[in-house]
């Protein structure tokens, strides 16, 4: 929970909210910010830049963690922390443990993402202008984000979940923020609905190129290179093509480095715990993701074979689900 004078805090004073870089964090920072209008929004990936977060007053972070190393900084600074990654529940339980945070169970609280954290905890204790049936309605939309954010892929509405969270990570975040009730209309459903369409083309291209390896336990695992964006719905048409386990590298330049953002994706393997095994990494048992530095690209001298390299991480570290 989040302790009264805490909530007060960042209600009266200067906030800032670091926010997950998909859909779930684009919706919990809409509902967060309709109470906490002052709020400055930025949204993050885990990775060198998450790393290098200096800690302040006011922060509030949003289906994501501080950086682990430095977790006390940050609870020591007031911190707020809403977030469902069970990778970092430890982390997490420090801040709700201390009134500044809340954390969701995988298991115990299914479809229970960043945006309905949000909704709980922040906006329906800070809300002061939103009638009865306008907080029904941001309910819902949190919870479509939280149904397509945990996979929950047998759920009636699945989707409507799909098409929402593909129509916030489509338009750019200043559409979502500008002081609008926090939810979606019929339009933008719709356009959603022709996203989900228009992926599914990129998601069969990309899936083309796709290199399968068998492990020792008999697994498969199946790699791309392509964009990050497409690794869940890769990881779902892998798994109906037989392939449990799916790869998507894509590699990245920042600040003169060579990197990659691995994402993973599976239903067999505990990929969350892949991922945590990695500086930086976590995520959730069926979906994770994690970073690879390949080193300052001035000095780089050798070829670099992303996909042995992130089998090599696969087979040191895989634990079955
Ligand atoms: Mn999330």
């Amino acid at each position: 929970m989040i302790s009264q004078g805490n909530l007060h805090k960042a209600q009266v004073g200067p906030t800032k909210i670091y926010s997950h870089n998909d859909a779930d964090g684009i919706a919990s920072a809409m509902i967060a910010k309709y109470v906490l209008p002052q709020a400055k929004v930025q949204l993050i990936d885990y990775g060198r830049e998450h790393d290098a977060l200096s800690v302040e007053q006011g922060l509030i972070f949003l289906d994501i963690t501080p950086p682990p190393d430095r977790c006390q900084e940050f609870l020591d600074a007031g911190t707020i922390v809403l977030d469902h990654h069970k990778k970092r529940e430890y982390i997490i339980r420090t801040f709700v443990d201390a009134g500044q945070g809340a954390f969701a169970d995988e298991d115990k609280d299914p479809g229970v993402s960043g945006a309905l954290l949000a909704y709980q905890h922040l906006l329906v204790p800070l809300n002061e202008t939103l009638t009865q049936n306008q907080l029904n309605k941001v309910h819902e939309f949190a919870r479509m984000v939280g149904i397509r954010d945990t996979w929950l892929k047998t759920h009636p509405a699945w989707s409507v979940a799909q098409a929402t969270c593909r129509v916030l990570e489509f338009m750019p975040l200043d559409h979502w923020l500008d002081g609008m009730v926090p939810v979606i209309d019929h339009e933008q459903l719709n356009l959603g609905y022709t996203l989900v369409e228009k992926r599914m083309e990129e998601v069969k291209a990309a899936f083309k190129d796709a290199i399968v390896f068998t492990l020792d336990s008999g697994h498969q695992v199946g790699f791309v290179i392509s964009d990050y964006k497409l690794s869940s719905d890769l990881g779902e048409y892998a798994r109906q093509k037989g392939i449990g386990t799916f790869v998507t590298i894509t590699p990245n330049t920042k600040a003169g480095h060579l990197g990659a953002r691995v994402s993973l994706r599976s239903n067999e393997l505990d990929v969350g715990a892949i991922a945590a095994s990695q500086t930086g990494g976590g995520g959730h048992t069926s979906a994770s993701g994690f970073h690879i530095d390949f080193g300052d690209l001035t000095t780089l001298t050798e070829m670099i074979n992303p996909v042995k390299l992130v089998l090599d991480i696969i087979e040191t570290n895989a634990v079955i689900q």
